[in-house]
């Protein structure tokens, strides 16, 4: 694999490219890796500890109902990280993809809100959304996009816990956003996979539901995967750089004919 900042090779970019071109319908999965370069930990990288822990010991029902104040700080640590965090040149392309390519659908497995605050418009989020709160016990929820949440954040309308709105492990997907991934990976002909260890069920799994019916699959990712040796097309680099390379082999070139 070519590390990080390595230049991807020209002839595979044109390769992975011209699938795109030619696409009638692109599916994108993202994961952690496409909001590393603008500054947000991965979940498995090197700096995925917080204070001695790993996500996987934090996000699941149970660490919460065990110690719920704990589980709050680690995600109010993460929010206020993300109240000084952009998206990357890898955000930007996808969401200028989004407009040029005729069908495309982005999953995303993140829960950061970058692909949004990038322009994306139609974002399928598997695992929720940091700027998400909601009721334990009530039906009680709301938006809290920039807030600076309390300690130990309660329901206004019942007094119970209030609990981050994504999705811990061991519990199940939002199934409006399972269902929109199956009909998307389902549609498509291309499957652009960015940025992520395809180790998480079920989004592991897309990119096998797209091949079952013949789609290419493209990799974008500075380390090999489980799906790597699956795919029709690796592309070993960071996305922030890989991607918009794509983009430009895509938008409709200034001096072509017809798009004076
Ligand atoms: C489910 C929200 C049915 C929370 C997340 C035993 C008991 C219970 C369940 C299971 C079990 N065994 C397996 C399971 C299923 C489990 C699972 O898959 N576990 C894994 C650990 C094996 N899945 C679930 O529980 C799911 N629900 O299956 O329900 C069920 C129910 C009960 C019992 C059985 C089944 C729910 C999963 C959702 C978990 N919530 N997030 C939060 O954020 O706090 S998942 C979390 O991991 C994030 O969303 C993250 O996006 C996701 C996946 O990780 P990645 O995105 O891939 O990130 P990672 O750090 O791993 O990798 C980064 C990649 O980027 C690397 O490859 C790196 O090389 C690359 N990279 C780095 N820099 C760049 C780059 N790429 C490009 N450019 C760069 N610059
Ligand atoms: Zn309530």
């Amino acid at each position: 694999m070519v590390r990080q900042g390595e230049l991807v090779d020209e002839q595979l970019l044109d390769q992975a490219a011209d699938r795109l071109r030619r696409a009638e319908h692109v599916c994108v999965l993202t994961g952690a890796g496409v909001s590393a370069e603008s500054g947000v930990p991965t979940f498995r990288g090197a700096h995925g500890l917080w204070k001695g822990f790993r996500a996987e010991q934090l996000a699941t029902p149970e660490a919460f109902a065990s110690d719920p104040p704990l589980v709050w700080k680690f995600y109010n640590w993460r929010r206020e990280l993300l109240a000084d965090v952009r998206p990357n040149p890898g955000h930007t392309a996808l969401a200028r993809m989004e407009t040029i390519l005729p069908r495309f659908d982005l999953i995303t497995q993140n829960v950061d809100g970058l692909h949004q605050a990038a322009g994306s418009r139609n974002v399928i989020e598997l695992h929720g959304n940091l700027w998400h709160v909601r009721c334990v016990a009530c039906s009680y929820q709301r938006q809290v996009v920039g807030e600076k949440l309390p300690a130990e954040p309660r329901c206004p309308h019942c007094g119970d816990w209030l609990r981050p709105g994504v999705v811990w492990f061991g519990e199940l997907l939002p199934t409006d956003a399972l269902d929109a991934a199956r009909r998307a990976t389902d549609a498509c002909d291309v499957m652009l996979v960015v940025g992520t260890s395809a180790v998480v069920q079920p989004a592991a799994l897309m990119a096998d539901w797209a091949r079952q019916h013949g789609a290419a699959v493209i990799e974008i990712n500075p380390e090999a995967t489980p799906l790597s040796s699956r795919a029709t097309i690796c592309l070993p680099g960071a996305s922030g750089q890989v991607l918009p390379r794509l983009l430009d082999r895509l938008q409709p070139r200034a001096d072509s004919p017809g798009t004076g």
